[in-house]
């Protein structure tokens, strides 16, 4: 019998099923499902949008939505046809925008597609999203439910968790997302770190941080993207990823809503920690939609290693 073949035979747990084993409700299953099916969608997209640099051309000369923009017209789509979202929040819009009728179950923040200013250089991207019961203008902690990111890479992988863990999937030939790892656990200490920002723009604190790692012999990883550079650190189960407070702009890039609260969820659920350097990310009180806040991400020994330095 054939490699490809025996493929068939092998016993996998989808998606779908996986979230049933794990006693996700009905209608919670149904929106992550739903999301992670538009995850292909946006992939297909970037795929197109990359025959550009295959010297394809938009043969009507028409102006092209952005990627950014694309990905969130598809999501907030397919959102609003789900029948289960109440509002939407994304990176994209300016405003939380009223997608239901008023009786849904849940609010969505949405990154459509972080990291867009890397998609010629052809690395890995992705999507993020949080899922809340309550109007999201509240602490994390009190109003999420679940979250889930995909990234765009070589494979598409996608990671979520209901509040049972974390778990990994990863979109097969035949289009199913299969699981790849349950219950993703952190060690306690890792040997990676993945910092943003300029050094010359950092606080005196976090330079003896990094100096810190440095010296330990922590190695460098950073691509430039939330996603594949958080991915990194939970997939290899430690280390840390941090954009700190800068000079000029102290609660640094990464916002909030749309970035931290979901990787912060998942990085609890896989037994790490997240804090902006003193309080826990998912305490943080949230006022506006594009609130910003320094971030340290990562296996408890280098979360809590930063807090004594800042
Ligand atoms: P883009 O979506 O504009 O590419 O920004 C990506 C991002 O928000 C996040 O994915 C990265 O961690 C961070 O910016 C990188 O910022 P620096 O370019 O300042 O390192």
């Amino acid at each position: 019998m054939g490699e490809g073949i025996s493929d068939y035979t092998r016993y996998i747990v989808d998606l779908r099923r996986h979230m049933w084993l794990e006693g996700v409700e009905t209608e919670l299953r149904r929106l992550i499902w739903q999301i992670a099916v538009t995850g292909k969608y946006i992939s297909a997209k970037i795929h197109e949008s990359n025959r550009k640099l295959a010297g394809f051309r938009n043969i009507y000369g028409e102006e092209q939505l952005s990627l950014d923009r694309s990905s969130d017209e598809i999501l907030k789509n397919q959102l609003q046809n789900s029948g289960f979202v109440r509002e939407y929040a994304s990176e994209e819009q300016d405003s939380v925008v009223q997608i239901g009728k008023g009786h849904e179950k849940y609010y969505i923040t949405a990154d459509p597609l972080d990291g867009s200013s890397l998609v010629d250089t052809n690395l890995a991207i992705g999507t993020i999203i949080g899922i809340h019961r309550e109007p999201i203008l509240s602490r994390g902690r009190d109003s999420m439910v679940a979250a889930l990111y995909i990234t765009y890479g070589p494979l598409i992988t996608m990671i979520y968790s209901a509040g049972t863990g974390a778990h990994e999937f990863v979109l097969n030939r035949e289009g199913e997302y299969v699981l790849s790892q349950e219950n993703v656990r952190m060690d306690e200490r890792g040997s990676i770190y993945s910092p943003g920002g300029l050094r010359k723009d950092c606080t005196d604190g976090h330079i003896k941080y990094l100096e810190y790692l440095e010296s330990e012999g922590y190695k460098l990883r950073y691509s430039g993207g939330f996603v594949p550079d958080f991915n990194q650190v939970l997939i290899k189960r430690g280390g840390v990823f941090t954009y700190p407070a800068l000079k000029k702009s102290p609660n640094g890039k990464l916002r909030l809503l749309f970035e931290l609260q979901p990787m912060a969820f998942i990085m609890e659920q896989a037994g790490g920690m997240a804090t902006n350097g003193k309080e826990d990310i998912l305490s943080l009180k949230v006022t506006e939609i594009d609130q910003r806040s320094p971030v340290y991400i990562g296996s408890r020994f280098e979360v809590e290693k930063a807090r004594e330095f800042l």
